[in-house]
């Protein structure tokens, strides 16, 4: 009898309603794990702002090390209200994406049938599309100083990193995933070329190059201002949308809310090389707010361990997932806060877990 396939998932529930998603999430996956006939080992490690607090860093020195023998890693989210974003973001959750290569940060939007959009007269399947963001280097580069630091003096100088190799394979990527989706046949490149003389008109260039080895996919490049006021204004246009780190980042939380709620928003931050493991996680972040209530939605993380399984070749599990958020979804009697409902974060699971293989 042939061995049962084995994944190693580390998993990071971080920081406020990081601790309540991830649980759900795993249940939802060791469902579907027992019933696809695959096995998932989790490996849980404690680190975030708590960890901070013990420690003084985020996570521990040689953190990235204990991540590199695992299949895949699970995050919840990072953030506290005691500790500086910058302190949470750059202890964490940046050195992991920069340190496994994930330079693909893919974020659907997919408007589901039973849920509302903001927008009027839109309807479920009307907005289906994923915004491509640059995960390693870009704005988020992390290259600068201060001078004359803490004085009245002071100058703060931060430079954005923009390479030929970046920018290419990033928008190579959104290119496949036009592809492999199948739908618009569309790829979206933005930028702010028209401010950003260099390193923006490198992306445009590249962006060219790059289309022309794919004749079958339309393209279009747009400011990011523009794209902004089309996401609202004619969202069902988009397909693939392709963007720096920052400008993937805004437009990705305008894209959530579009389709209900960035309690739904799943994301993957993807080393398509597979050298490293690739990491799996809500669009949201730790919502200090809601944390510790049971109230928060765990589609995001749920659909985010879909996208993992997917990513780890177990497509069946991952569809029959994502089937059961939607039947969920479409049926409308289980509803979490963010989408005015009154269920609790474990009663939306239990109505998802319900529904895992029922279709
Ligand atoms: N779910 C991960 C999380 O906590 N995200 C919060 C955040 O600030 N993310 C910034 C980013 O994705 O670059």
């Amino acid at each position: 009898m042939a061995d049962t396939k084995t994944y190693k998932i580390a998993v990071i529930p971080g920081d406020g309603v990081g601790q309540e998603v991830v649980p759900e999430a795993r249940r939802v996956l060791s469902r579907a794990a027992e019933r696809h006939g695959f096995q998932l080992q989790f490996d849980e490690f404690d680190w975030g702002a708590d960890y901070f607090f013990r420690h003084g860093t985020m996570m521990p020195p040689g953190a990235l090390d204990l991540l590199t023998p695992a299949d895949a890693i699970l995050l919840g989210a990072v953030g506290h209200p005691d500790i500086p974003d910058h302190v949470t973001l750059n202890g964490l959750l940046l050195p992991i994406r920069r340190a496994f290569d994930q330079y693909a940060n893919i974020r659907p939007a997919c408007l589901y049938p039973g849920v509302a959009c903001p927008l009027v007269g839109r309807k479920g399947g009307d907005i289906d599309l994923v915004v491509v963001r640059e995960n390693t280097e870009g704005e988020y580069a992390q290259v600068g100083g201060f001078l004359y630091h803490h004085t009245p003096e002071e100058v703060a100088i931060q430079t954005s990193v923009f390479t030929r190799r970046g920018c290419e394979r990033v928008i190579r990527a959104a290119f496949e995933l036009a592809v492999r989706r199948n739908r618009k046949n569309k790829v979206t490149s933005i930028t702010k070329s028209n401010a950003q003389g260099y390193s923006m008109v490198l992306w445009d260039r590249v962006f060219q190059s790059v289309a022309a080895q794919f004749p079958g996919i339309r393209t279009e490049s747009l400011l990011v201002d523009a794209a902004a006021m089309n996401f609202i204004r004619r969202p069902e246009s988009f397909d693939v949308v392709v963007a720096s780190n920052l400008f993937g980042d805004i437009l990705s939380d305008i894209s959530a809310i579009l389709v209900g709620s960035m309690g739904m928003a799943a994301s993957a931050n993807l080393d398509p090389t597979r050298r490293y493991p690739s990491m799996f996680e809500p669009v949201h972040g730790s919502a200090p707010d809601i944390a510790g209530k049971g109230i928060v939605n765990p589609i995001a993380t749920i659909l985010s361990a879909a996208m993992m399984l997917e990513f780890l070749g177990e497509e069946p599990a991952a569809r029959e997932i994502e089937k059961a958020v939607a039947a969920t979804l479409a049926e409308t009697s289980v509803r979490t806060a963010d989408l005015g409902g009154a269920h609790s974060t474990r009663e939306m699971t239990d109505a998802i877990l319900a529904r895992v293989g029922a279709a």
